[in-house]
């Protein structure tokens, strides 16, 4: 284990070279490395590391809340609480850990305002220019619960003006300002164009997802993004935003897949 900026956090790195850290403050990924030696994720460098505030950047695990959605914490608790460390290793060429989040791992605040029997566990695994996320949330109490669910993930790119996705709407994606969208009921894979990079999106489980980039005026009103940094990122993110509510003992599982 190590530290990014001062958060407490665990590195991965496969047998072929793949490497990704992950900070138990909302179990983030903030930096994934494939085989290839390229970073694929964006951080910004106005982003809180010191446990503060969400990271800005990387991939906020986004639960039990999607943004406004509900009447608790914008985006949920879990991206703001600090996960216990499970089960790692490698697997079959794999570097994997798992994380773990449970009503005792949340502060006095959001215990009271989320009562609820759950454990979360997030799985990331890493090998050659591969990422493979599983989210799972169990109920481990006597009452059904409603939740939504997503992977927040910022995608570092070149340059958003080229960037073009495919597989989200009927025709190629492009972005040309400040966007915002949810789609229901998306397909199952996406494409991500930047340049000559394409990057393969798979989920599963997950039944929706999320394109977001501020775009230079909503840039400049974040606190923690610099002026020019909405032009290296797109937010694509696996999201569950409508799902029936969870029955006691029952878990749901959602996955996503980059290469
Ligand atoms: O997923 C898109 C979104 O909900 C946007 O509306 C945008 O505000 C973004 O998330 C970031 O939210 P945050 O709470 O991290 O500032």
């Amino acid at each position: 284990s190590t530290t990014f900026g001062q958060l407490p956090s665990l590195l991965l790195t496969s047998p072929d070279g793949a490497q990704a850290s992950i900070t138990l403050y909302g179990a983030h990924l903030i930096s994934w490395r494939g085989a290839d030696g390229r970073e694929r994720l964006f951080c910004s460098a106005k982003s809180a590391l010191d446990g503060t505030k969400a990271i800005r950047g990387g991939v906020p695990v986004i639960f039990p809340q999607f943004a406004e959605r509900g009447t608790g914490t914008r985006h949920g608790f879990a991206r703001t609480s600090i996960w216990r460390v499970g089960t790692q290793g490698l697997e079959d060429g794999w570097a994997f850990a798992v994380f773990a989040l449970a009503p005792g791992d949340l502060s006095a605040q959001h215990a009271q305002a989320w009562p609820h029997g759950f454990e979360l566990r997030l799985r990331v695994a890493i090998r050659a220019n591969e990422l493979t996320m599983r989210f799972e949330v169990r109920n481990t109490g006597s009452e059904a619960f409603p939740f939504a669910a997503a992977l927040h993930t910022y995608f570092l790119v070149d340059d958003i003006a080229s960037v073009r996705i495919d597989g989200m709407e009927t025709e190629e994606l492009a972005i040309t300002g400040k966007f915002d969208r949810v789609y229901d009921r998306v397909a199952p894979r996406q494409a991500l164009v930047d340049g000559g990079v394409v990057l393969t999106l798979r989920q599963e489980g997950f039944t929706d997802a999320v394109v977001w980039n501020p775009g230079a005026e909503d840039a400049a009103s974040l606190a923690d993004m610099a002026d020019e940094e909405y032009r290296r990122f797109v937010c694509i993110e696996p999201a569950l935003l409508n799902g029936p509510a969870l029955q006691p003992g029952q878990s749901w599982t959602g996955e996503y897949h980059v290469s």
